[in-house]
């Protein structure tokens, strides 16, 4: 249970006590132990200084030492958004003024999917924040900003050792206007395994307790009863649900069957019955070209005049562009793109071409232009790809053969021969999870301040959580350095400041690093706010 001191016992603060109420409650005089936030963030920086980043990176070269020039924004708040009009009128209203809106409407994924796609998820919270404040004056006529979801809030925890939600909470103060969105893999919520319905129900309620707005749920096999789960889930948090059909194939080409535009037809209608607010084709392998773009939405837009279409694709082979025109013109409402310097290739296509591309037709869009490179499904088969390759399998050979071969560690369905199989959804059998136990086990592992948010975390991922806590628990709250610092540490002899909590600033400055010890540890030397600090770090080298 949560021990409430003196500082924080509400009947303490607000009722009338007396000593007996004192003298059964013990807890009120248990403080919490100092943080001494200020010694981890040296052991931090020291560890770094000797041993190198803490975080793997795929590229060798070190982190650029030129500070980015952030723009300026005017004072005051940023203009009314489409969050404004979510906010009067709900997901419904929402969607209406989607579809009235008379130009292109644009998503943003620089904060999500381009930085997924291009460096490996790895953008840290610090420097989304430095550009927060721009995007909320300069591109309040988005459609939404994508910032949260897929794999950020794994790769958070794991390699960034930050907290996912505090992401979502501080961009939300810096971004009032913009509808936030996220990518929800429906059953599976934010992680690749089941997680109990439950679980997800949560996880969706404390996302938009956070400040989510638009839930784009999706299951990368369009399984129907992962995706509905997704889109209850989010609509019961109170969220707008845009629930995503995944492309593959091409729908221009008669000889290919297996996903023909009947296909997409069908499962669209069984996701207007489930009640989507908005539709999404999600074309993640960058499939759609300018005619399968036509024949698509346009069979889409007829059969469902009301419904905002939504498009997502990848600019890998370079048809982005053309295609997301394509979309825009037979009847798409918004399409996604990326901020030129982090568009094309795998990512997004670029903000820049699609404004100037529309600019003066009736889709303008009233903007003025100013390690691993695929997406998780995408590599399930691209591993499988790669192994039939490596064993040189045809398919046949494949489904008859693969028996006695290693499988990749994404296997198909053949590959679980006589592993246990689950036959429907697997959350549907799975208990539902124990918040409260969780929660128990967390304080007891980690301390009191676990809060709601720390317990979804866990849910999703209990040993990357683990690891996360430990982490920042030795090394403190690194997420406050500047990534030059965080991932390459200072110069000898180099100043800075860390702001560790609002109005609370460390003076820090690096003076030297010792000789190898005895013990194959070296140490290092800070001056904070003024004082000299030591700190002994292993060499690992
Ligand atoms: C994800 O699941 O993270 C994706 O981006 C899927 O395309
Ligand atoms: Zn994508």
């Amino acid at each position: 249970p949560f021990l409430q001191n003196v500082l924080s016992n509400h009947q303490f603060l607000h009722s009338t006590v007396d000593t007996q109420f004192i003298d059964e409650n013990q807890n009120l005089f248990v403080m919490k132990p100092v943080q001494n936030r200020a010694q981890k963030l040296l052991h931090y920086l020291g560890h770094v200084m000797v041993n190198g980043p803490t975080t793997p990176i795929p590229v060798k070269a070190k982190p650029s030492s030129i500070d980015p020039v952030i723009p300026t924004v005017p004072m005051g708040d940023p203009s009314l958004g489409f969050r404004d009009v979510l906010l009067r009128e709900g997901p419904e209203g929402f969607a209406k003024a989607v579809r009235a809106h008379p130009g292109l409407l644009l998503m943003d994924t620089t904060f999500r999917d381009a930085h997924q796609s291009l460096l490996a998820t790895r953008v840290r919270t610090h420097d989304l924040k430095k550009i927060a404040p721009y995007v909320s004056h300069n591109f309040n006529n988005l459609f939404s900003l994508e910032n949260w979801g897929g794999a950020t809030f794994d790769v958070a925890m794991r390699f960034l050792y930050e907290c996912p939600w505090k992401r979502l909470q501080e961009l939300r103060t810096l971004v009032p206007n913009v509808p936030f969105q996220m990518l929800l893999r429906g059953a599976n919520a934010v992680g690749y395994t089941n997680y109990p319905d439950n679980a997800v129900f949560k996880f969706c309620e404390v996302a938009k307790e956070n400040g989510m707005d638009i839930f784009r749920v999706f299951d990368s096999l369009n399984y129907l009863p992962n995706m509905i789960l997704g889109m209850e889930a989010a609509g019961r948090a109170g969220g707008v649900v845009e629930a995503a059909i995944s492309y593959t194939g091409d729908v221009s080409d008669p000889m290919r069957q297996k996903y023909s535009l009947a296909y997409y037809v069908k499962l669209t209608e069984e996701l207007m019955k489930a009640g989507t607010h908005v539709l999404c084709i999600k074309d993640m392998a960058g499939l759609l070209k300018p005619e399968s773009s036509r024949i698509l939405i346009s069979a889409l837009r007829d059969r469902y005049p009301d419904v905002p279409i939504h498009v997502h694709t990848h600019d890998t082979a370079g048809a982005g562009v053309a295609a997301m025109l394509a979309c825009a013109e037979a009847g798409a409402d918004v399409v996604d793109v990326a901020v030129d310097s982090m568009a094309g290739m795998t990512s997004q296509p670029s903000m820049g071409a699609m404004v100037a591309c529309t600019k003066g037709t009736k889709l303008d869009t009233g903007m003025c232009p100013g390690g691993q490179v695929v997406t998780p499904s995408s590599k399930i088969v691209g591993d499988l790809a790669q192994f039939m390759v490596q064993n040189n399998l045809t398919r046949e050979e494949c489904l008859r053969w693969l028996s006695p071969l290693s499988p990749p560690h994404s296997p198909p369905s053949q590959v679980l021969k006589s592993l246990p199989r689950i036959e429907g959804r697997p959350g549907a059998t799975l208990p539902p999870l124990d918040f409260d136990a969780l929660e128990a086990g967390l304080r007891l592992l980690h301390g009191d301040d676990i809060t709601e948010e720390d317990v979804m975390s866990a849910a999703m991922y209990p040993k990357v959580f683990q690891e996360y806590k430990e982490f920042t628990g030795s090394f403190g709250p690194v997420d406050c350095l500047s990534t030059r610092l965080f991932l390459d540490g200072p110069k000898i002899a180099e100043e800075f400041q860390v702001e560790i909590e609002r109005g609370k600033t460390l003076h820090i400055k690096a003076l030297a690093v010792g000789d190898l010890n005895k013990t194959g540890q070296r140490g290092v030397f800070f001056e904070l706010n003024g004082q000299l600090r030591s700190v002994l770090v292993k060499d690992n080298v």
